[in-house]
């Protein structure tokens, strides 16, 4: 078995504990500590935090530790986000994407995640933010002309809105030009398939990878 580093142990406690503060500076120590940017999100943060939303699924938390534990880690990602992007080396711009969470779905941690990651791997990263109609989407791609279009949903309900992208950047004649991806819980390569859509990855490395694969194709 693995082990992981005590200090990893530690944030994942902070974060289970709803401690922003203490979620940040164990953050600064791992990092410190030579513990790699993605190890520190992942173990540290995600896992933790997807607990939490695994204990709120049961119903054995209420939304307000939802709230507090997303607040905890979005701390601690105001110091490891940072660290992603300078750990990228400077260079010549790899390609466009642009990327957001799709309209009525307000969760981006995850896409902020891979968002940096992409950025720190040398492409020019268009990020839309959260809660991001179709039609925003399709303006910024006849804007910028990217390679790729990223849509992240988190929830069941908000799911069909990847539909939706690539139906609209079809009807307006895009989507010959530009590949799409899809990420977030409830998506999967299946539903990727099924939509049309040219990939999908279940987190942040596995996004990097697909982006490379896709701008290679
Ligand atoms: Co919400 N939430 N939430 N939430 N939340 C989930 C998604 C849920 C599964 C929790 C649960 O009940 N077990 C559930 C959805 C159930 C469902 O639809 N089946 C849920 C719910 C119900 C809700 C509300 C409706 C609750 C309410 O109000 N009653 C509400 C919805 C609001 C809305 O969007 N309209 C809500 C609100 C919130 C908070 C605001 C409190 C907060 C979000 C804060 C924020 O994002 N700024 C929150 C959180 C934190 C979660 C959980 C606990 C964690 C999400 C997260 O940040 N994970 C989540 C439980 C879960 O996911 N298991 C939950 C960590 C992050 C690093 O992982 O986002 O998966 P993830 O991203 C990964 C990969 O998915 C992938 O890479 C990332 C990095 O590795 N990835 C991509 C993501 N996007 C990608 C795009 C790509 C490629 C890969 O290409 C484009």
């Amino acid at each position: 078995m693995l082990l992981v580093p005590e200090t990893l142990q530690q944030l994942k406690q902070a974060i289970k504990d709803l401690n922003d503060v203490r979620a940040k500076e164990l953050t600064q120590k791992a990092l410190a500590e030579g513990i790699s940017p993605l190890l520190v999100i992942e173990q540290g943060l995600a896992d933790p935090l997807r607990e939490i939303g695994e204990m709120f699924g049961r119903g054995d938390v209420f939304l307000t530790d939802l709230v507090a534990g997303a607040a905890a880690m979005e701390a601690a990602m105001e110091i490891v986000g940072p660290a992603i992007e300078k750990s990228g080396e400077k260079r010549v711009s790899k390609g466009k994407l642009v990327i957001g969470t799709v309209e009525g779905d307000i969760h981006d941690i995850g896409k902020n995640i891979v968002s940096s990651m992409i950025k720190a791997n040398g492409f020019d990263v268009y990020d839309l933010g959260k809660d991001v109609p179709c039609s925003r989407f399709a303006e910024k791609t006849k804007e910028v002309n990217p390679g790729v279009v990223g849509a992240s949903a988190l929830l069941t309900s908000t799911l069909p809105k990847q539909e939706d992208l690539v139906k609209l950047l079809a009807a307006n004649g895009l989507r010959e030009k530009v590949k799409v991806i899809v990420g977030g819980a409830p998506a999967s390569s299946a539903w990727a398939q099924k939509i049309n859509a040219d990939g999908y990855a279940p987190d942040a490395a596995q996004a990097v990878d697909l982006v490379k694969k896709l701008f290679r194709a």
